[in-house]
Protein backbone atom coordinates (compact mmCIF):
# COMPACT_ATOMS: atom_id res chain seq x y z
CA UNK A 1 0.00 0.00 0.00
CA UNK A 2 1.35 3.42 -0.74
CA UNK A 3 0.68 5.97 1.72
CA UNK A 4 -0.06 9.36 1.15
CA UNK A 5 1.61 12.44 2.46
CA UNK A 6 -0.34 14.11 4.73
CA UNK A 7 1.84 16.93 6.13
CA UNK A 8 -1.27 18.30 8.65
CA UNK A 9 -1.64 14.78 9.96
CA UNK A 10 2.29 14.69 10.59
CA UNK A 11 2.90 18.20 11.64
CA UNK A 12 -0.11 17.23 14.97
CA UNK A 13 1.82 13.81 15.32
CA UNK A 14 4.83 15.12 15.91
CA UNK A 15 3.41 18.28 18.38
CA UNK A 16 1.91 15.48 20.28
CA UNK A 17 4.80 13.07 20.59
CA UNK A 18 6.83 16.55 21.47
CA UNK A 19 3.94 17.31 24.04
CA UNK A 20 4.16 13.91 25.77
CA UNK A 21 7.93 14.04 25.86
CA UNK A 22 7.54 16.87 27.92
CA UNK A 23 4.91 16.29 30.41
CA UNK A 24 6.96 13.36 30.70
CA UNK A 25 9.56 15.80 32.43
CA UNK A 26 7.68 16.83 34.56
CA UNK A 27 6.56 13.87 36.96
CA UNK A 28 8.27 11.30 38.34
CA UNK A 29 11.40 10.41 40.22
CA UNK A 30 14.87 10.36 39.10
CA UNK A 31 16.90 8.65 41.06
CA UNK A 32 20.35 9.20 38.89
CA UNK A 33 19.44 13.17 37.68
CA UNK A 34 22.24 15.51 38.18
CA UNK A 35 20.22 18.20 38.70
CA UNK A 36 20.33 18.50 42.61
CA UNK A 37 22.28 20.83 45.37
CA UNK A 38 23.16 17.25 47.08
CA UNK A 39 26.89 18.38 47.21
CA UNK A 40 29.16 21.65 46.22
CA UNK A 41 30.19 20.11 42.90
CA UNK A 42 26.64 19.28 41.65
CA UNK A 43 25.50 23.07 42.66
CA UNK A 44 28.29 24.49 40.58
CA UNK A 45 27.77 22.18 37.83
CA UNK A 46 23.71 22.66 38.21
CA UNK A 47 24.69 26.76 38.11
CA UNK A 48 26.33 26.77 34.94
CA UNK A 49 23.83 24.61 33.73
CA UNK A 50 21.44 27.19 34.21
CA UNK A 51 23.19 29.71 32.66
CA UNK A 52 24.32 27.99 29.68
CA UNK A 53 20.58 27.26 29.18
CA UNK A 54 19.73 30.63 29.42
CA UNK A 55 22.40 31.83 26.65
CA UNK A 56 21.07 28.90 25.02
CA UNK A 57 17.34 29.82 24.93
CA UNK A 58 17.97 33.14 23.77
CA UNK A 59 19.86 32.33 21.19
CA UNK A 60 17.79 29.90 19.86
CA UNK A 61 15.04 32.27 20.22
CA UNK A 62 16.71 35.03 18.41
CA UNK A 63 17.89 32.86 15.42
CA UNK A 64 14.59 31.03 15.35
CA UNK A 65 12.73 34.12 15.29
CA UNK A 66 15.03 35.40 12.43
CA UNK A 67 14.56 32.46 10.32
CA UNK A 68 10.75 32.51 10.63
CA UNK A 69 10.50 36.29 9.49
CA UNK A 70 13.04 35.89 6.70
CA UNK A 71 11.03 32.93 5.34
CA UNK A 72 7.66 34.63 5.74
CA UNK A 73 8.48 38.22 4.88
CA UNK A 74 10.62 37.45 1.88
CA UNK A 75 8.44 34.34 0.73
CA UNK A 76 7.73 34.26 -3.06
CA UNK A 77 4.71 35.63 -4.39
CA UNK A 78 2.92 35.80 -7.90
CA UNK A 79 4.26 38.25 -9.95
CA UNK A 80 7.39 39.67 -7.33
CA UNK A 81 10.33 40.85 -8.52
CA UNK A 82 13.69 39.44 -8.73
CA UNK A 83 14.80 40.36 -5.21
CA UNK A 84 17.81 42.40 -5.03
CA UNK A 85 20.99 40.28 -5.52
CA UNK A 86 24.04 41.66 -3.08
CA UNK A 87 27.41 40.58 -2.49
CA UNK A 88 28.47 40.89 1.18
CA UNK A 89 27.83 43.06 3.52
CA UNK A 90 30.81 43.81 5.82
CA UNK A 91 28.89 45.56 8.67
CA UNK A 92 26.44 41.74 9.12
CA UNK A 93 29.72 40.16 8.99
CA UNK A 94 31.26 41.85 11.60
CA UNK A 95 28.20 41.73 13.67
CA UNK A 96 27.42 37.97 13.34
CA UNK A 97 30.72 37.42 14.48
CA UNK A 98 30.78 39.89 16.96
CA UNK A 99 27.66 38.50 18.92
CA UNK A 100 28.68 35.11 19.26
CA UNK A 101 32.10 35.74 19.91
CA UNK A 102 30.82 38.18 23.17
CA UNK A 103 28.08 35.31 24.29
CA UNK A 104 31.11 32.85 23.96
CA UNK A 105 33.42 34.39 26.75
CA UNK A 106 29.68 34.92 28.82
CA UNK A 107 30.19 31.20 28.49
CA UNK A 108 33.70 30.59 28.77
CA UNK A 109 34.22 32.58 31.33
CA UNK A 110 32.07 30.71 34.33
CA UNK A 111 32.95 27.48 32.46
CA UNK A 112 36.41 27.78 33.39
CA UNK A 113 35.79 29.11 36.41
CA UNK A 114 34.01 26.13 37.91
CA UNK A 115 36.41 23.76 35.92
CA UNK A 116 39.05 25.04 38.19
CA UNK A 117 36.73 25.55 41.27
CA UNK A 118 36.47 21.59 41.10
CA UNK A 119 39.46 20.07 40.16
CA UNK A 120 41.41 21.98 42.97
CA UNK A 121 43.30 20.27 45.51
CA UNK A 122 40.99 19.35 48.28
CA UNK A 123 41.23 20.50 51.58
CA UNK A 124 44.13 18.14 53.70
CA UNK A 125 41.82 17.76 56.43
CA UNK A 126 39.40 15.92 53.96
CA UNK A 127 37.98 12.40 54.02
CA UNK A 128 40.54 10.10 51.86
CA UNK A 129 38.81 7.58 49.85
CA UNK A 130 40.98 5.23 47.21
CA UNK A 131 38.86 4.03 44.94
CA UNK A 132 40.32 1.04 42.78
CA UNK A 133 38.13 -0.40 39.81
CA UNK A 134 38.09 -3.75 39.05
CA UNK A 135 36.66 -6.22 36.58
CA UNK A 136 33.63 -5.56 37.65
CA UNK A 137 33.27 -4.32 41.16
CA UNK A 138 34.90 -1.16 43.46
CA UNK A 139 37.10 -1.23 45.79
CA UNK A 140 36.95 1.35 48.52
CA UNK A 141 39.93 1.53 51.08
CA UNK A 142 39.66 4.54 53.84
CA UNK A 143 43.86 4.95 54.63
CA UNK A 144 42.72 6.92 57.54
CA UNK A 145 40.74 3.93 59.16
CA UNK A 146 42.72 0.93 57.78
CA UNK A 147 39.53 0.21 56.17
CA UNK A 148 38.83 -1.92 53.37
CA UNK A 149 35.42 -2.55 51.68
CA UNK A 150 33.37 -3.25 48.40
CA UNK A 151 30.86 -2.37 45.84
CA UNK A 152 29.48 -0.04 49.18
CA UNK A 153 31.02 3.54 50.08
CA UNK A 154 29.99 5.65 53.36
CA UNK A 155 30.20 9.14 53.42
CA UNK A 156 29.68 11.46 56.37
CA UNK A 157 27.53 14.63 55.75
CA UNK A 158 29.41 17.68 56.02
CA UNK A 159 33.11 16.53 55.50
CA UNK A 160 34.73 16.81 52.11
CA UNK A 161 35.36 13.67 50.52
CA UNK A 162 38.42 13.37 48.03
CA UNK A 163 38.49 10.33 45.81
CA UNK A 164 42.06 9.08 44.80
CA UNK A 165 40.99 7.14 41.47
CA UNK A 166 42.94 4.00 40.41
CA UNK A 167 42.52 1.14 38.46
CA UNK A 168 44.01 -2.60 38.55
CA UNK A 169 43.32 -3.36 34.58
CA UNK A 170 41.07 -1.98 32.12
CA UNK A 171 39.59 2.28 32.13
CA UNK A 172 36.53 2.61 33.73
CA UNK A 173 34.87 5.67 35.50
CA UNK A 174 33.36 6.37 38.55
CA UNK A 175 29.72 8.20 38.75
CA UNK A 176 27.67 8.99 41.82
CA UNK A 177 25.09 10.96 39.67
CA UNK A 178 23.43 12.84 42.75
CA UNK A 179 26.36 13.77 44.51
CA UNK A 180 28.91 14.86 41.21
CA UNK A 181 31.59 13.69 38.89
CA UNK A 182 31.97 11.46 36.32
CA UNK A 183 35.97 10.74 36.35
CA UNK A 184 37.86 8.13 34.66
CA UNK A 185 40.18 5.63 36.26
CA UNK A 186 42.92 5.51 34.50
CA UNK A 187 46.13 2.65 34.37
CA UNK A 188 49.24 3.56 35.74
CA UNK A 189 47.76 7.34 36.85
CA UNK A 190 45.65 8.46 40.11
CA UNK A 191 42.85 10.67 38.87
CA UNK A 192 41.09 12.87 41.62
CA UNK A 193 37.85 13.82 42.84
CA UNK A 194 36.21 15.93 45.41
CA UNK A 195 32.88 16.62 46.92
CA UNK A 196 31.16 17.96 49.71
CA UNK A 197 28.05 15.99 50.72
CA UNK A 198 25.68 18.67 51.97
CA UNK A 199 25.81 19.09 56.24
CA UNK A 200 21.27 18.81 55.90
CA UNK A 201 21.70 16.13 53.11
CA UNK A 202 19.17 13.20 54.37
CA UNK A 203 20.70 9.99 55.32
CA UNK A 204 20.14 8.33 52.46
CA UNK A 205 21.32 5.70 49.78
CA UNK A 206 22.36 7.01 46.10
CA UNK A 207 23.46 5.19 43.27
CA UNK A 208 26.68 4.19 41.82
CA UNK A 209 27.84 3.52 38.63
CA UNK A 210 31.12 2.79 36.18
CA UNK A 211 30.77 4.84 33.42
CA UNK A 212 33.76 3.79 30.95
CA UNK A 213 32.75 0.60 29.27
CA UNK A 214 34.71 -2.27 30.78
CA UNK A 215 33.79 -5.08 29.38
CA UNK A 216 31.27 -8.10 29.35
CA UNK A 217 29.91 -6.88 32.78
CA UNK A 218 30.28 -3.04 32.44
CA UNK A 219 26.63 -2.67 33.37
CA UNK A 220 27.20 -5.08 36.46
CA UNK A 221 29.38 -2.31 37.84
CA UNK A 222 27.24 -1.05 39.99
CA UNK A 223 27.79 0.34 44.00
CA UNK A 224 25.78 2.05 46.64
CA UNK A 225 26.76 5.26 48.49
CA UNK A 226 25.36 5.95 51.75
CA UNK A 227 25.18 9.30 53.58
CA UNK A 228 25.17 9.17 57.18
CA UNK A 229 25.38 11.72 60.32
CA UNK A 230 29.10 12.32 61.41
CA UNK A 231 28.34 9.79 64.29
CA UNK A 232 26.91 7.10 62.04
CA UNK A 233 30.32 6.98 60.08
CA UNK A 234 31.98 7.22 63.47
CA UNK A 235 30.19 3.70 64.66
CA UNK A 236 30.45 2.88 61.06
CA UNK A 237 34.47 2.91 60.70
CA UNK A 238 34.68 1.96 64.32
CA UNK A 239 33.42 -1.33 63.62
CA UNK A 240 34.72 -2.03 60.45
CA UNK A 241 38.49 -1.11 61.45
CA UNK A 242 38.15 -4.48 63.63
CA UNK A 243 39.29 -7.54 62.28
CA UNK A 244 36.95 -9.92 61.55
CA UNK A 245 34.52 -11.02 65.10
CA UNK A 246 34.05 -14.17 63.69
CA UNK A 247 35.56 -17.22 64.83
CA UNK A 248 37.88 -16.53 67.60
CA UNK A 249 36.33 -13.34 69.32
CA UNK A 250 32.82 -15.02 69.19
CA UNK A 251 34.01 -16.78 72.44
CA UNK A 252 34.33 -13.42 74.35
CA UNK A 253 31.18 -12.15 72.97
CA UNK A 254 28.49 -11.18 75.07
CA UNK A 255 25.83 -14.67 75.54
CA UNK A 256 23.45 -14.09 73.32
CA UNK A 257 26.12 -13.55 70.38
CA UNK A 258 28.01 -16.76 71.89
CA UNK A 259 25.37 -18.93 71.98
CA UNK A 260 24.68 -19.07 67.94
CA UNK A 261 27.84 -19.51 67.06
CA UNK A 262 29.57 -22.91 67.65
CA UNK A 263 32.70 -22.59 70.13
CA UNK A 264 36.43 -22.50 68.58
CA UNK A 265 37.88 -26.18 68.50
CA UNK A 266 41.14 -26.29 70.74
CA UNK A 267 44.33 -26.47 67.88
CA UNK A 268 42.55 -23.60 65.85
CA UNK A 269 41.89 -21.71 69.21
CA UNK A 270 44.55 -18.14 68.23
CA UNK A 271 42.89 -15.25 69.64
CA UNK A 272 42.40 -12.21 66.96
CA UNK A 273 44.97 -11.04 68.50
CA UNK A 274 47.39 -13.71 67.71
CA UNK A 275 46.29 -14.08 64.51
CA UNK A 276 46.59 -10.38 63.94
CA UNK A 277 49.95 -10.38 64.71
CA UNK A 278 50.73 -13.35 62.75
CA UNK A 279 49.09 -11.02 59.94
CA UNK A 280 51.38 -8.10 60.64
CA UNK A 281 48.38 -6.45 60.99
CA UNK A 282 47.02 -4.04 63.59
CA UNK A 283 45.47 -6.00 66.33
CA UNK A 284 41.58 -4.36 67.07
CA UNK A 285 43.06 -2.51 70.69
CA UNK A 286 45.31 -3.21 73.47
CA UNK A 287 46.42 -7.19 73.99
CA UNK A 288 43.21 -7.69 76.22
CA UNK A 289 41.11 -7.17 73.51
CA UNK A 290 39.51 -10.95 73.58
CA UNK A 291 37.94 -9.57 76.73
CA UNK A 292 37.06 -6.01 75.67
CA UNK A 293 33.67 -6.21 74.17
CA UNK A 294 33.39 -6.39 70.94
CA UNK A 295 32.57 -2.97 69.11
CA UNK A 296 28.62 -2.70 67.75
CA UNK A 297 28.42 -3.38 64.37
CA UNK A 298 26.79 -0.45 63.03
CA UNK A 299 25.25 -0.73 58.86
CA UNK A 300 22.65 1.66 56.91
CA UNK A 301 19.83 0.83 58.53
CA UNK A 302 17.50 -1.27 56.02
CA UNK A 303 14.38 0.38 57.36
CA UNK A 304 15.89 3.72 55.73
CA UNK A 305 16.95 1.65 52.89
CA UNK A 306 13.83 0.57 51.78
CA UNK A 307 12.25 3.50 51.82
CA UNK A 308 14.68 5.48 49.73
CA UNK A 309 13.30 5.85 45.51
CA UNK A 310 17.25 6.50 44.99
CA UNK A 311 17.95 2.92 45.90
CA UNK A 312 16.29 -0.47 45.65
CA UNK A 313 17.70 -3.98 46.81
CA UNK A 314 18.65 -5.69 43.30
CA UNK A 315 16.38 -7.58 41.75
CA UNK A 316 18.18 -9.78 39.32
CA UNK A 317 17.52 -12.87 38.37
CA UNK A 318 19.47 -16.01 39.58
CA UNK A 319 19.92 -18.08 36.32
CA UNK A 320 17.86 -21.41 35.57
CA UNK A 321 20.72 -23.47 33.93
CA UNK A 322 22.35 -24.01 37.49
CA UNK A 323 20.71 -25.56 40.40
CA UNK A 324 21.47 -25.15 44.46
CA UNK A 325 19.55 -27.36 46.98
CA UNK A 326 18.15 -24.51 49.15
CA UNK A 327 16.68 -27.21 51.69
CA UNK A 328 20.73 -27.53 52.64
CA UNK A 329 21.75 -23.94 53.41
CA UNK A 330 19.63 -23.96 57.17
CA UNK A 331 21.77 -27.18 57.84
CA UNK A 332 25.34 -24.84 56.65
CA UNK A 333 27.37 -24.72 60.04
CA UNK A 334 30.04 -21.92 60.26
CA UNK A 335 32.56 -23.67 61.84
CA UNK A 336 33.28 -26.17 59.33
CA UNK A 337 31.92 -23.57 56.38
CA UNK A 338 34.97 -21.94 57.97
CA UNK A 339 37.43 -24.49 57.88
CA UNK A 340 36.52 -25.93 53.84
CA UNK A 341 36.98 -21.66 53.38
CA UNK A 342 40.55 -22.49 54.58
CA UNK A 343 41.39 -25.43 52.72
CA UNK A 344 39.48 -24.14 49.15
CA UNK A 345 40.76 -21.66 46.40
CA UNK A 346 38.77 -18.88 48.20
CA UNK A 347 41.80 -17.72 50.25
CA UNK A 348 44.16 -17.35 47.01
CA UNK A 349 41.70 -14.62 45.98
CA UNK A 350 39.76 -12.85 49.16
CA UNK A 351 41.02 -11.60 52.31
CA UNK A 352 39.45 -11.53 55.25
CA UNK A 353 41.55 -9.51 58.35
CA UNK A 354 42.13 -11.34 61.67
CA UNK A 355 42.00 -14.80 60.07
CA UNK A 356 44.82 -16.29 58.74
CA UNK A 357 43.30 -15.77 55.06
CA UNK A 358 43.92 -12.17 54.85
CA UNK A 359 46.76 -12.06 52.30
CA UNK A 360 44.89 -12.06 48.79
CA UNK A 361 43.42 -8.77 47.16
CA UNK A 362 42.23 -10.67 43.28
CA UNK A 363 38.36 -10.47 44.73
CA UNK A 364 36.41 -8.27 47.23
CA UNK A 365 37.66 -8.44 51.14
CA UNK A 366 35.31 -10.23 52.75
CA UNK A 367 36.33 -9.16 56.50
CA UNK A 368 32.51 -7.42 56.96
CA UNK A 369 31.08 -9.21 54.00
CA UNK A 370 27.78 -9.75 56.12
CA UNK A 371 27.62 -5.95 56.97
CA UNK A 372 26.97 -5.37 53.20
CA UNK A 373 23.72 -5.43 51.23
CA UNK A 374 24.76 -6.42 48.34
CA UNK A 375 27.11 -8.27 46.27
CA UNK A 376 29.17 -8.77 42.62
CA UNK A 377 28.80 -5.01 41.94
CA UNK A 378 25.14 -4.60 43.23
CA UNK A 379 24.06 -6.70 41.11
CA UNK A 380 22.58 -9.62 43.48
CA UNK A 381 21.10 -8.87 47.42
CA UNK A 382 23.25 -10.41 49.77
CA UNK A 383 21.62 -13.53 51.34
CA UNK A 384 22.19 -17.13 51.83
CA UNK A 385 20.67 -17.96 48.30
CA UNK A 386 22.52 -15.99 46.54
CA UNK A 387 25.70 -15.83 48.08
CA UNK A 388 25.01 -20.09 47.68
CA UNK A 389 24.38 -19.58 43.48
CA UNK A 390 27.49 -16.92 43.29
CA UNK A 391 29.92 -19.34 44.91
CA UNK A 392 28.73 -22.41 43.15
CA UNK A 393 29.31 -20.68 40.13
CA UNK A 394 29.89 -17.17 39.76
CA UNK A 395 30.27 -16.74 35.77
CA UNK A 396 26.98 -17.93 35.52
CA UNK A 397 25.52 -15.14 37.07
CA UNK A 398 27.55 -12.68 35.75
CA UNK A 399 28.77 -12.13 32.84
CA UNK A 400 32.67 -13.05 32.29
CA UNK A 401 33.07 -12.89 36.10
CA UNK A 402 36.83 -13.53 37.13
CA UNK A 403 36.04 -15.31 40.21
CA UNK A 404 35.98 -18.85 38.54
CA UNK A 405 32.92 -21.25 38.75
CA UNK A 406 33.68 -23.70 42.28
CA UNK A 407 30.81 -26.33 42.35
CA UNK A 408 32.13 -29.87 41.78
CA UNK A 409 31.23 -31.65 38.21
CA UNK A 410 29.89 -27.93 36.68
CA UNK A 411 31.30 -26.50 33.29
CA UNK A 412 32.82 -22.58 33.97
CA UNK A 413 31.42 -21.05 30.93
CA UNK A 414 33.99 -18.61 30.46
CA UNK A 415 36.87 -21.26 31.30
CA UNK A 416 35.10 -24.20 29.16
CA UNK A 417 36.90 -26.77 31.96
CA UNK A 418 34.80 -29.08 34.26
CA UNK A 419 35.43 -28.26 37.72
CA UNK A 420 36.80 -31.83 39.38
CA UNK A 421 39.73 -30.76 41.36
CA UNK A 422 38.86 -28.92 44.54
CA UNK A 423 35.21 -28.09 43.23
CA UNK A 424 32.65 -27.60 46.25
CA UNK A 425 29.84 -29.63 47.21
CA UNK A 426 26.20 -28.40 47.59
CA UNK A 427 26.43 -29.36 51.43
CA UNK A 428 30.17 -27.37 51.46
CA UNK A 429 28.90 -24.43 49.80
CA UNK A 430 26.10 -24.04 52.26
CA UNK A 431 28.76 -24.03 55.12
CA UNK A 432 30.91 -21.52 53.32
CA UNK A 433 27.54 -19.41 53.13
CA UNK A 434 27.30 -19.83 56.56
CA UNK A 435 30.81 -18.53 57.35
CA UNK A 436 30.38 -15.59 55.18
CA UNK A 437 27.19 -14.57 56.81
CA UNK A 438 28.78 -14.62 60.45
CA UNK A 439 31.09 -12.14 59.21
CA UNK A 440 29.78 -9.16 60.32
C1 LIG B 1 40.40 -16.60 41.06
C2 LIG B 1 40.01 -15.74 42.12
C3 LIG B 1 38.85 -16.09 43.00
C4 LIG B 1 38.60 -17.25 43.70
C5 LIG B 1 39.39 -18.53 43.68
C6 LIG B 1 37.42 -16.99 44.49
N1 LIG B 1 36.95 -15.74 44.25
FE1 LIG B 1 35.34 -14.88 45.10
N2 LIG B 1 35.53 -13.28 43.89
C7 LIG B 1 36.57 -13.07 43.00
C8 LIG B 1 36.29 -11.88 42.25
C9 LIG B 1 37.19 -11.30 41.15
C10 LIG B 1 35.07 -11.38 42.71
C11 LIG B 1 34.33 -10.14 42.20
C12 LIG B 1 33.50 -10.54 41.03
C13 LIG B 1 32.58 -9.46 40.52
O1 LIG B 1 31.84 -8.87 41.30
O2 LIG B 1 32.60 -9.23 39.30
C14 LIG B 1 34.63 -12.27 43.76
C15 LIG B 1 33.46 -12.08 44.51
C16 LIG B 1 33.12 -12.86 45.60
C17 LIG B 1 32.04 -12.56 46.51
C18 LIG B 1 31.14 -11.34 46.44
C19 LIG B 1 31.76 -10.27 47.30
C20 LIG B 1 31.19 -8.90 47.13
O3 LIG B 1 31.27 -8.12 48.09
O4 LIG B 1 30.71 -8.57 46.04
C21 LIG B 1 32.02 -13.56 47.44
C22 LIG B 1 31.07 -13.70 48.61
C23 LIG B 1 33.07 -14.48 47.11
N3 LIG B 1 33.72 -14.01 45.99
C24 LIG B 1 33.36 -15.62 47.82
C25 LIG B 1 34.29 -16.57 47.42
C26 LIG B 1 34.46 -17.86 48.05
C27 LIG B 1 33.70 -18.33 49.24
C28 LIG B 1 35.43 -18.52 47.36
C29 LIG B 1 35.95 -19.92 47.55
C30 LIG B 1 34.98 -20.97 47.65
C31 LIG B 1 35.89 -17.63 46.29
N4 LIG B 1 35.16 -16.46 46.36
C32 LIG B 1 36.86 -17.91 45.36
C33 LIG B 1 37.66 -13.87 42.84
C34 LIG B 1 37.78 -15.15 43.36
CU1 LIG C 1 34.04 -0.45 34.72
Amino acid sequence: MVGTFRPRRLASAVLLGALALGLAACGGEYPNSTFNHNTDFNASTDALWDKLLLWGTVVFIGVEAALVYTIFRFRRRPGAPKPKQVHGNTALEITWTAIPAVILIFIAIPTVRTIFKTQAKAAPESLQVEVIGHQWWWEFRYPQYGITTANELYLPNGRTVNFQLKTVDVLHSFWIPQMGGKRDLISNKTNYLWFTPNKDLPSSAWNGFCAEFCGPSHANMKFRVYTVTPQEFDQWTAHQKQPAIFPAVAAAAPASASASVPPVPSGTGATPVLLASMQGATPAGPTDSVAAAPVPVWTFPRERLEKDFAYTIPTAKLPTTISFDESLLAAGDPERGRQTYGRSSCIGCHAIAGTPFNMANVGPNLTHLATRYTIAGGLYPNTAKHLAYWIKSAPHLKPGSLMPTLGKGLTDPVRKNVVTLGGLTDPEIADIVAYLQALK
